[in-house]
């Protein structure tokens, strides 16, 4: 059917008529964003809709897998162009004839406002609804936070701005949002159907504007908006939009809607205004680059049908839960039968507990374990296409592994090691096959952390790369690409910090403090609260593992030490930084930590000093920034964005601060660099200002400067 002659083809929206029915069809690979073509398109069929005496009804599609991804989020930050989308929806709203949006895919912020401003709805099966704004640190911001509580009351429109996450069909029809649930994959005759069902019936404009469910049960509005803002501190520390959302959605009940509109507007603005709307778009773009690594760009992954995991410990079986959690069907090897037992055991515990709390059903659970095999022959693994080690974190136990595992599986199997800290190459020099050797460093629990470094040694093969990056997008982990070193991003980068930290312990900070502080900051837990999370001993081992190699210039603080040989590993032993009475997970204040802390500086002829919140701070993300530094500049890590998002999704570094080397961006290099060499002076061992620092304030650069697209 040819353009139609009022609104010729422009390429981002397309519109023909169809009968009585003035067919709208954007499409704007890769997810239909309303980008300013897009907006302008969409006006202007309208318009011509409007026009068109033939036309008595119009239907929006979006084509593709997605009806309309939201605003083209890369514009925030640049001068707005019009028409704004509020115009848009305004004049959608506006249309004399009824506006029809039928729904597959994924509608979602600026994409769900599109259909709030249509006149009716329809949704098919695949269809998805939210507004995740409130992600990228901003709210809705044309017309949703008016037009949502008008169509499905007050507490629902909150949920779905506060928490962002999509609502499917069926909900989408139950909460009112949508007037149809169709079934089928065809939007457009879905759509058509009922379009032309509405003309023949003469169904009038329904502007949305003027619906009054959100006022129906006012004392009910007024309590959800109530238990919204007390909610506020809990659920959403630190972050600046949500109370703006609820302040807009309050408009709904007390002001008429263009005025709502235009706090709305003014809300939305200030938000766009604030550092993290900056460090949120970073992290929503930083996780779907740090995907793009050379060796993807180059190879296909191999095939990917069943895993073996050796070792059923704490990482063996977390990481066997996350591949049965993908479909991935799991032969677990163990070093005897008792020992395949308990790897049994850890991973139905997970699944037990799960079905306990309503969170699975048990014929699910079932069948997920009924994906699980073990065995203490590696023959089991022969058909195996990708194997991941996680037996002791000692390198003659591993390269043991590794020799059974080149022997028994088949050419072209990936071979993994799941190791924090040892040498992958040394390890794969063990093996016939050294291009088929990778690390894949999960974190604990691995069924849980979104984090996986891919570690890539000197001999791999792009596809192996490749096939590591494909397992993660399958068990829906954020990868990223990391070098071989001591720890590699993450753990590296951690063991400086936390060091900063016992320094800090060492010369008068309390742990309790520091943990504080690091809260304070928007981290969940401070450093000693991980450390007896982690326990202690494993700590406490990595120390006396390095204790021969240590640098002798650098200060060692034993305090932790100290608690230690007692036995004080944390909430595994009851106490450790803190004292977990009735072994809770919430920890007390411990004044006997405080006593060894004190017994310790005497002995070590330190006066303690006092540190303030911020001294703290600074101290803790100079050394984390610093480091993160070096290891952009020594290659471990392809581009700053790989350290932001390995430490957001590993370390629980704060969203909405974007990572540490956004945020060293953002308060200024030359202001950490001033900080480095003023700690320097009492500590010149510990503190030495990164070169690529040193080299990008010389230069007046950003570490944002180097986050180019590395994809082969
Ligand atoms: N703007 C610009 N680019 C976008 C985009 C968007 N809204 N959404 C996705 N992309 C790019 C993405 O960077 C990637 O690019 C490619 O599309 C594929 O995405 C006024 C203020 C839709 C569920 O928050 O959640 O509307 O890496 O890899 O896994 O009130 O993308 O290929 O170069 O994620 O299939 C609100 C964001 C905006 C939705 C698809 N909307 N997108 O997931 O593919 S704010 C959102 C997503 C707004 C209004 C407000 C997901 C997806 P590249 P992908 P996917
Ligand atoms: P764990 O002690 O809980 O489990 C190790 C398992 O390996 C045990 O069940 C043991 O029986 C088994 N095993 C030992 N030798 C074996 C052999 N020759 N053949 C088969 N099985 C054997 O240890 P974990 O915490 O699960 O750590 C495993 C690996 O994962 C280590 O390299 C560790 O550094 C790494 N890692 C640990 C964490 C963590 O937080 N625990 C996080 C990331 C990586």
């Amino acid at each position: 059917m040819a353009p139609h002659p009022a609104h010729p083809t422009q390429d981002v929206v397309t519109s023909r008529r169809e009968g009585s029915v003035f067919v709208i069809t954007i499409d704007h690979p890769p997810v239909n964003a309303l980008g300013v073509a897009v907006r302008q398109g969409l006006m202007a069929a309208i318009e011509a809709a409007e026009q068109d005496p033939e036309v008595q009804a119009v239907l929006v599609l979006g084509a593709g897998r997605h009806f309309i991804a939201g605003a083209d989020i890369r514009e925030f930050g640049k001068p707005p162009q019009p028409p704004l989308l509020t115009d848009v929806c305004n004049r959608i709203e506006a249309c004399t004839k009824p506006v029809v949006a039928a729904v597959q895919g994924s509608a979602l912020g600026g994409g769900l406002e599109v259909v709030l401003a249509a006149h009716y709805r329809l949704a098919l099966p695949g269809a998805k609804f939210a507004l995740p704004e409130v992600t990228l640190g901003l709210l809705p911001g044309a017309g949703g936070t008016q037009r949502a509580p008008r169509l499905m009351g007050v507490e629902a429109a909150l949920n779905l701005m506060l928490d962002g996450k999509p609502i499917g069909a069926r909900q989408a029809q139950a909460l009112g949002l949508v007037d149809r649930w169709v079934d089928g994959t065809d939007s457009v005759q879905a759509g058509l159907a009922y379009a032309r069902e509405l003309a023949a019936s003469g169904a009038p404009v329904r502007p949305t504007r003027d619906l009054r469910i959100a006022v129906a049960d006012m004392p009910a509005a007024s309590q959800a908006l109530d238990a919204a803002r007390a909610s506020l501190n809990k659920k959403y520390r630190g972050l600046f939009s949500p109370a703006r959302i609820i302040d807009a959605v309050q408009a709904v009940l007390d002001r008429p809607f263009d005025e709502g509109l235009r706090l709305e507007r003014d809300h939305f603005r200030q938000c766009l205004d604030t550092p993290q709307r900056q460090a949120l778009i970073h992290t929503f773009f930083a996780e779907r680059e740090a995907a793009k690594v050379p060796e993807a760009g180059r190879a296909q992954p191999r095939p990917l049908d069943r895993v073996g995991i050796v070792g059923g410990g704490t990482m063996g079986a977390g990481i066997a839960v996350a591949m049965l959690d993908a479909g991935l069907p799991v032969t677990m090897i163990e070093r005897d039968e008792p020992s395949l037992e308990r790897g049994r055991a850890n991973v139905a515990k997970v699944y037990d507990s799960l079905v306990q709390r309503g969170r699975l059903d048990a014929a699910e659970r079932d069948r997920r374990l009924g994906m699980w095999s073990g065995a203490t022959d590696y023959q089991a693994l022969a058909d195996a296409d990708l194997v991941v080690e996680a037996v002791f974190e000692d390198m003659a136990v591993k390269s043991a592994v590794f020799a059974e595992l080149d022997r028994a599986c088949k050419p072209g199997a990936v071979l993994a090691s799941n190791t924090s800290y040892l040498d992958i190459d040394q390890l794969a020099k063990t093996v016939s096959r050294p291009q088929d050797v990778i690390g894949l460093h999960f974190f604990s629990p691995a069924n849980i952390m979104k984090l996986l470094e891919i570690v890539v040694p000197d001999q791999v093969a792009d596809d192996v790369v490749a096939t590591g990056f494909a397992l993660a997008r399958r068990l829906k982990k954020v990868a990223v690409r990391a070098g071989v070193c001591d720890g590699f991003i993450g753990n590296r980068i951690l063991a400086v910090y936390r060091l900063a930290a016992d320094y800090m312990l060492a010369d008068g900070a309390s742990p309790y403090q520091i943990d504080q502080a690091v809260r304070g900051f928007g981290f969940p837990m401070g450093p000693f609260q991980v450390a007896d999370l982690a326990g202690g001993d494993i700590g406490w081992a990595a120390r006396k593992r390095r204790a021969p190699t240590r640098d002798p210039n650098l200060r060692y603080v034993p305090i932790a030490d100290r608690l230690c040989e007692r036995g004080w590993f944390g909430q595994k032993t009851g106490r450790g930084w803190y004292l977990y009475p009735e072994g809770g997970r919430a920890g007390q204040e411990d004044p006997e930590v405080l006593a060894i802390m004190d017994e310790e500086r005497r002995k070590a002829g330190v006066a303690p000093r006092a540190f303030t919140q911020e001294d703290i701070m600074r101290r803790y993300m100079a050394a984390m920034i610093n480091e993160a530094a070096n290891v952009v500049h020594q290659g471990i890590a392809l581009r700053p964005l790989d350290v932001d998002v390995a430490m957001l999704y590993g370390f629980g570094f704060p969203r909405y601060r974007g990572g540490p080397l956004h945020y060293a961006d953002h308060v200024g290099l030359d202001v950490v660099l001033a900080d480095i060499r003023a700690f320097a002076a009492e500590d010149p061992h510990f503190w030495k200002p990164s070169p690529l620092l040193v080299e990008l304030v010389e230069q007046g650069r950003h570490f944002n400067d180097l986050n180019q697209s590395k994809q082969g």
